[in-house]
């Protein structure tokens, strides 16, 4: 089960197709818009790290000159999927090689018909190229043309971002008889990015009668007119490449390299395959009894390798990768919270180029916390290039898109300091790798913990310390004061940076010393940190609740339940304000907090949390984060139907679109909380300070899940059957 596969095409649907048949490899993703076009497409490419400047979202990601662009035409009539008749259609996404292959049967308004398909691939071993093989199989005598083009006419739904630089054909080398390179270079009109794209079209099989090279101003194009005989095939390459100045300082060097470097299709596709094969070798998991589970556990897999900066410690995963023009590229605690636990298992070093681009955005999140008059780090909520705050402040109002709504989480949200801290522990914990915390884990973790001590605010009447007004990751509520994941994560990263300066005292007293010097860590401050981790305030009720912020539980009570069957969300419901005023939650907030520290609270607090504030929670409108979370929390207490409806729930984010917003990307966090639903959760994978050991609790009808992790750099297996 390794294909996602589709018998139809519907157009009304494209936009969440492009998504699911986004391809890619980690330095760029191309949605699977079709190579010809179609009406209304949202075709993009995206390449990690190319931001440009952007009116109210401050930075997106720039939407790449185009490499798709392939038309074939039947005896002068142009091929398009919106006319004439399509009488076969199948399109296939191979998740074991990233290849994606369409294959049709089209007839002209003219009455020419031929068999047409396109397989494309952008590869996972040379990632700076990408290929289209197209064959034609004519049902008539005359001739078919094939036209090529790298179009920098490409916008963010609107917005040009990209200036033309130049372009140009090399001359024929004798290496290179048959497809000699084009090329194209563009240039971020903000940021001033380089891209350069180069491609030859390479005839195959069928006999060419003519190949021309036209110098359409941003827009050359190769096009190739062959003979047509009725049944024989004809097979046309076109080889692609792309190179940023973010890669070296001749990117239109890089990519004729590249592009020329390129022998033919049969090896470039073994190459690529023998790339995926060392992934999945590493990061498959496999799921027997259940093969929707199985197929979503492998399409969330690849959608997360594609996106894995592998080869880059400057870049960040945005919430929906680099599939679509959602968030705008933008990285949230969706990177640390949800997607790292899958990296740190199963490819520590990718995790350690997303901690990085962390450790490498510190000035930016040390420029957050002093411009609001505080010490340490304070991460940016929406994270792009250089780790500045890019939240916008006001977006349109979904009630009513001619007024604006302000958006309070770059503002508020203080606790993605402690869940980037978090992670940083995470992958050393389970990595063992001391190199990376001596030299840069440390640092981070000890800032934070700084941001989150300046931020402690005293209260002289309850004596004690609180964080006033600050949002949760219940975004449903804002300005709230205490919020206990808040609370309890910054008391968490201040502990822990105990923890991590006593070790680093021991393990290199020079690094500690060096430390506790440029950081100001003097024993005064230290006492102060102690005294936060001592008296922040965090509100339990007699019966184990944790108040989910001061007040929560006054607020006026919500059955969910009494306003199905719905197809909106709890805040859409109530609006903004409203929702304010409701126990009616966005996300796991309270259950969140208890999943990530799991092992410092007794079953019966769990339980007492889960049991009020699951039935409060938005799990089919709200967050996409929340139920893989829930699943999690869910399974651990033994709640096994619970655990299974929220775990399919998650599964069925991008696939079912269940939210019908999968069009604007793949919900990045989603898809690797659902794996951890199926890891942490059903297998029950526990890792600790001393070691690992699993407790599964796998679903009734799953028979066997079996998987790989690396604990301490050495691969471990894992396999769990159901009696
Ligand atoms: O980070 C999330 C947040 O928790 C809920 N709203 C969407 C964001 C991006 O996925």
């Amino acid at each position: 089960m390794w294909t996602i596969h589709e018998e139809s095409f519907q157009a009304q649907a494209q936009h969440h197709k492009e998504t699911i048949f986004t391809i890619g490899n980690g330095y760029l993703s191309t949605r699977g818009a079709f190579e010809e076009g179609y009406p209304g497409d949202r075709r993009a490419t995206f390449v990690h790290g190319v931001f440009d400047a952007a009116p109210i979202v401050f930075t997106e990601l720039a939407n790449a000159p185009d490499w798709l662009p392939l038309v074939v035409l039947l005896d002068g009539e142009r091929f398009s999927m919106d006319i004439g008749q399509l009488t076969a259609y199948a399109r296939t996404l191979d998740l074991q090689t990233g290849t994606l292959a369409r294959r049709l049967r089209w007839v002209s308004p003219g009455g020419k018909a031929a068999t047409i398909s396109f397989e494309r691939f952008t590869s996972l071993a040379d990632p700076h190229i990408a290929l289209i093989r197209c064959r034609i199989t004519p049902e008539f005598e005359g001739t078919v043309e094939v036209r090529a083009t790298l179009n920098g006419n490409t916008d963010n739904e609107g917005l040009m971002h990209w200036r033309w630089i130049g372009q140009g054909a090399l001359p024929r080398s004798s290496e290179h008889k048959r497809g000699s390179a084009v090329f194209l270079h563009n240039r971020t009109r903000q940021s001033q990015i380089d891209l350069v794209s180069a491609m030859r079209l390479v005839g195959v099989m069928g006999r060419r009668l003519t190949e021309h090279f036209w110098d359409v101003e941003n827009a050359p194009t190769l096009s190739m007119t062959l003979a047509a005989r009725s049944g024989r095939q004809i097979i046309v390459d076109k080889f692609v490449s792309l190179a940023t100045s973010r890669d070296g300082s001749d990117p239109r060097a890089l990519a004729l390299e590249h592009v020329n470097a390129i022998v033919d299709w049969p090896a470039a596709l073994q190459a690529n395959a023998d790339a995926w094969a060392k992934e999945w070798e590493r990061c498959d998991l496999v799921i027997e009894g259940d093969e929707e589970a199985q197929i979503v556990m492998r399409f969330n897999l690849f959608q997360l390798l594609i996106a894995a900066p592998r080869h880059d410690n400057r870049v960040n995963i945005g919430a929906k990768t680099l599939s679509g023009f959602g968030y705008r590229g933008h990285a949230f605690w969706d990177t640390e919270i949800f997607m790292l636990p899958v990296f740190i298992l199963t490819s520590p070093a990718i995790a350690r180029n997303l901690l990085d681009y962390r450790y490498l955005t510190l000035p930016a999140a040390r420029a957050k916390a002093k411009a609001s008059g505080y010490e340490g780090a304070w991460y940016a909520w929406e994270s792009a290039s250089t780790g500045e705050e890019v939240t916008p402040t006001w977006i349109p109002d979904f009630r009513d898109r001619k007024k604006l709504a302000r958006v309070w989480t770059g503002d508020l949200a203080i606790h993605i300091s402690a869940d980037v801290a978090y992670a940083a522990r995470q992958y050393w914990r389970v990595s063992g790798d001391n190199e990376w915390m001596r030299a840069h884990g440390a640092e981070l973790i000890l800032e934070t913990a700084k941001f989150f001590a300046s931020r402690a605010e005293w209260n002289a009447e309850a004596q004690r310390y609180d964080y006033t007004d600050v949002i949760g990751p219940d975004e449903n509520h804002d300005h709230v004061n205490n919020n206990a994941y808040t609370n309890r994560l910054a008391q968490w990263n201040l502990q822990t940076a105990f923890q991590i300066l006593d070790w680093l005292q021991q393990d290199a007293p020079e690094k500690a010393a060096e430390l506790i010097q440029r950081l100001d860590l003097s024993a005064e401050r230290l006492a102060h940190w102690r005294e936060v981790i001592e008296k922040l305030h965090i509100h339990t009720l007699p019966g184990g609740v944790i108040e989910q912020f001061d007040g929560f539980l006054q607020l006026k009570d919500a059955n969910l339940a009494e306003y199905e069957p719905r197809t909106r969300s709890m805040q859409e419901i109530f609006g903004i304000e409203g929702a304010n005023q409701y126990q009616a939650i966005k996300q796991p907030d309270v259950v969140m907090m208890q999943v990530l520290l799991h092992e410092e609270y007794s079953e019966a607090s769990r339980r007492a949390n889960y049991d009020y504030y699951n039935p409060r929670t938005d799990h089919t409108y709200g967050s996409s984060l929340g139920p893989s979370i829930q699943a999690i929390a869910a399974c651990r207490m033994g709640y096994a139907e619970d655990a299974y409806e929220h775990f399919i729930r998650s599964a069925r984010a991008d696939l079912r679109d269940v939210r019908g917003n999968a069009g604007d990307g793949i919900h990045a966090a989603s898809a690797a909380g659902t794996w951890q639903a199926v890891i942490l959760g059903f297998a029950g994978l526990e890792i600790t300070d001393d070691g690992w050991r699993v407790n599964p609790r796998l679903p009734a009808h799953w028979k066997r899940v079996a998987f790989t992790f690396f604990y301490r750099g050495q691969a471990q297996k894992v396999e769990v059957t159901n009696p």
